[in-house]
């Protein structure tokens, strides 16, 4: 029998049901039923579960209660090593915004008429392969591209990247890490040898000092804040931002810095702390390597330039330096005030430079501590199969790609050689023609990327636009010719990967909406109609792929071979990578390093450092202002698609766009409070309220990144080795309206 005839909701014509009806309807029948023991039907129907948070890379455990099989409720976890009880307002709202009325429930097709029209799943995946197939035949096989997420199961990650470049034939394919993480990955990768943030949330409560450097946590990480907040060393807290930010104002030394000076503030600070003797030669000596030449090099950093470029006072700084001398125990904690700049990498890295010179890592309370932003933003890191091969390998070493086939049985020749072009040269690629089409999953860059009209442009330049969500009403979906309903978190399972390493489970506790499926299983889908269906054969379950993940981890820095199941994370309340099948250490909270031996085959970490170069858009007479970006409230999500959707969460943030002025430049631009200004750059130009308020400095003003025109402004300037945005500094000007 046919699907057709069992189920007259799906059409005739499909190629699905030719190649495989059992797995075919399976799929499309029982969304989610791959199940391992975690999903609803075989909970308790009156159950109460736990599983962590969608949402940022803090990773909170939530239980979630439930009804008749559905999720009702929840609350914190209590005993999760990470949130000790406590969630932030998106991770208690986190069950209402699955009920939105623009959630995805049929795939969406654009017709003749120019309109997204419902089509049923063997249509969507016919279209999706004769439109994919004919591109390449027509352009070559590399002339469609994907862009995925930090933001879906580490087991869907691995699908989709391995569909995508293993079966589908794709060599181009990034995330909206890059947008985010891509400068800690490199500085990480060159500074250790491997991607590898080395702490524990536990270090929040074990420093004496702690330097935030760009970053905002008691907005964007409030969980991990409140670890701060239960710090009983009496901490020195340090931060290190041009606003004075909610988590600035909580600090004991504040330092406003000019924008992107960064970098130069830390040469000047390990300047000063060589110089004093202030460091560890021990561990100098025995764990790191280049010390001389960082010494020679941050020679000229004297005191007088470090204050001329970073207009801080010569007092603060020398503050800082005796701090971290006296004190002991630092810890260095940084964000996107870091990454997403110009000079992101070796700002990262002279961050990492100063904790090594003061052996202020591998002990309690220290590190040079890279905060992750989404809730899988460390999983893309080691498994989306973008810019490196599944399990943290690399597509040009022939060894990790025989590897990497082995476990998965396929032939070695169907990994690439080479990588991936970076998100903003696939944007380019598409600019120059070479790329024709794009499969956008888990991400929305018609709002998020930057540069916004040059980016919708050149979406809008696609032959075929294909766009897999939640909701068919985002930014991106709306420009797609192609729109395919996903699942969201509670909806389906697998696991996400924290901040702090730690692998933790979500699991399927609601029923997708309509027809929408999990990622999972439409890449099961679009494997069985592309032809490719063999060579994921034993992807039947994220379950499955997760046997096969820590297989790929063996013998990595990230080995997690050790942990049996979901059922073992669960019962651990996760689990830290690395936890190798032998002798994997069962203690809750683990950092790296503490036998001071890093991932470069001597053992041993680099001082790597550079000239600080000055930014790109400097303001202008015509532009007089600097614009920083970056997140609003603990209540808004990125591009809003989720947070919104919640009427709690929409009275916690305010509604309308708004800039925050220095009270200076508002006297002199003769702007008053709570009316409408237009803010312009070179490339665009928005609305916004004035908030007036000495929390910028004079000459910069300061956007939340939710709302939609706010990417009008910014400048498509990228660092040149992570290739990371520099979302926070271009040149613009406020007028009254
Ligand atoms: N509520 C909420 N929480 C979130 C998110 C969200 O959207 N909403 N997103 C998550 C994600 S993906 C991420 S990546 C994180 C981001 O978390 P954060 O990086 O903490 O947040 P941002 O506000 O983007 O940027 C942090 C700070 O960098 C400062 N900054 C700008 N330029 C510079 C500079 O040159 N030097 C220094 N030192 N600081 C500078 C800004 O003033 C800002 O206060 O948050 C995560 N958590
Ligand atoms: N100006 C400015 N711009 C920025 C930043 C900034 O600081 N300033 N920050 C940047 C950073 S750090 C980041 S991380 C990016 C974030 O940028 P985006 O990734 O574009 O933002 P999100 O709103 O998180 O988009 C995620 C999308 O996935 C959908 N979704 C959620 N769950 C699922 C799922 O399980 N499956 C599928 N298929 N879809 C799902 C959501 O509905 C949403 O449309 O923004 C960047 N943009
Ligand atoms: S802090 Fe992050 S992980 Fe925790 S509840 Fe809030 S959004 Fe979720
Ligand atoms: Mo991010």
């Amino acid at each position: 029998m046919t699907i057709e005839a069992q189920n007259p909701r799906l059409s005739a014509g499909s190629l699905l049901h030719q190649r495989d009806g059992r797995l075919t309807r399976e799929l499309l029948l029982e969304p989610g039923a791959h199940g391992l023991g975690l999903a609803p039907q075989r909970l308790k129907p009156d159950a109460t579960t736990s599983m962590v948070c969608g949402y940022c890379s803090t990773g909170c455990s939530l239980n979630v209660h439930l009804k008749d099989g559905q999720a009702v409720n929840l609350s914190p976890t209590t005993s999760y090593p990470v949130n000790l009880g406590m969630a932030c307002p998106k991770g208690w709202e986190a069950l209402t915004v699955l009920d939105a009325p623009d959630r995805a429930t049929t795939p969406l097709l654009r017709n003749a008429a120019g309109r997204l029209a419902p089509v049923d799943w063997p249509t969507a995946m016919g279209e999706f392969v004769r439109r994919f197939q004919s591109i390449q035949r027509q352009h070559g096989p590399h002339s469609i591209a994907f862009l995925s997420t930090g933001q879906m199961p580490t087991e869907e990650m691995a699908f989709l990247g391995s569909l995508a470049k293993f079966g589908l034939g794709m060599l181009h394919g990034d995330g909206n890490t890059r947008q985010c993480m891509a400068s800690a990955v490199v500085a990480y990768k060159q500074s250790f040898g491997f991607d590898s943030p080395p702490y524990s949330y536990a270090d929040f409560e074990e420093s004496d000092v702690l330097v935030f450097v760009g970053a905002n946590p008691c907005l964007a990480h409030p969980i991990m804040w409140e670890r701060v907040m239960r710090n009983r060393r009496s901490p020195e807290i340090v931060v290190i931002d041009p606003r004075a930010t909610e988590t600035a104002m909580a600090a004991t030394q504040h330092l406003a810095l000019a924008p992107k000076s960064d970098q130069t503030l830390f040469y000047g600070l390990a300047r000063i702390l060589i110089k004093n003797g202030w460091i560890d030669s021990r561990f100098i000596n025995q764990s790191t390597a280049g010390f001389e030449q960082f010494w020679e090099f941050v020679q000229p950093f004297d005191l007088d330039r470090v204050v001329a470029e970073t207009r801080l006072k010569a007092s603060q700084i020398e503050r800082l330096a005796e701090t971290i001398h006296e004190r002991g125990r630092s810890s260095f904690w940084w964000t996107m005030g870091v990454n997403q700049s110009h000079q992101g990498v070796r700002t990262a890295q002279s961050i990492i430079n100063v904790a090594l010179l003061t052996g202020n890592i591998g002990r309690p309370g220290t590190g040079a501590n890279s905060i992750t932003g989404q809730c899988n933003a460390m999983g893309s890191r080691l498994f989306s199969n973008t810019t490196g091969l599944l399990g943290g390998h690399d597509f040009t070493n022939a060894q990790h790609r025989e590897k990497v086939a082995g476990v998965l049985g396929i032939d070695t020749a169907t990994i690439p050689t080479e990588n991936s072009l970076a998100y903003n040269e696939i944007m380019e690629g598409i600019l120059r023609g070479k790329i024709k089409g794009l499969w956008v999953i888990c991400t929305n860059p018609a709002h998020s990327w930057i540069n916004q009209s040059s980016a919708r442009d050149i979406l809008d330049r696609l032959d075929f636009l294909v766009v897999q969500d939640m909701y068919h009403t985002t930014e991106t979906a709306q420009r797609a010719h192609l729109v395919l309903p996903a699942a969201g978190w509670g909806e389906k399972e697998g696991t996400f990967i924290n901040s702090e390493r730690r692998i933790g489970v979500i699991k399927k506790v609601r029923k997708a909406p309509g027809q929408a499926l999990a990622d999972f299983q439409i890449f099961r889908l679009v494997a069985e109609a592309w032809g490719c269906g063999k060579m994921f054969s034993k992807w039947t379950s994220p379950a499955a792929v997760f046997e096969s993940m820590k297989e790929l981890s063996r013998g990595q820095p990230c080995d997690f071979s050790g942990v049996r199941d979901y059922a073992f994370l669960d019962e651990r309340g996760g689990v830290q990578w690395p936890y190798p099948q032998e002798g994997g250490d069962d203690h809750p909270e683990r950092r790296l390093f503490a036998d001071g031996r890093f991932f470069h085959p001597d053992g041993r970490a680099r001082f790597v450092f550079e000239e600080p170069r000055p930014m790109t858009e400097l303001p202008s007479a015509q532009y007089p202002l600097l614009l920083l970006t970056g997140r609003g409230t603990a209540s808004q999500w990125h591009t809003q698609t989720r947070t919104s959707k919640s009427a709690v969460l929409r009275k916690l943030y305010p509604e309308k766009p708004y800039v925050e002025l220095n009270p200076g430049d508002a006297k002199r631009l003769a702007i008053v409070p709570n009316r409408w200004v237009t803010v312009s750059s070179q490339r665009g130009q928005m609305r916004a309220l004035a908030v007036i308020a000495p929390t910028v400095a004079v000459g910069t003003v300061f956007i939340p990144m939710h709302y939609e025109a706010t990417n009008r402004l910014t400048d498509a300037v990228f660092d040149p080795y992570s290739k990371q945005p520099s979302y926070k500094a271009c040149a613009v000007r406020v007028s009254p309206d």
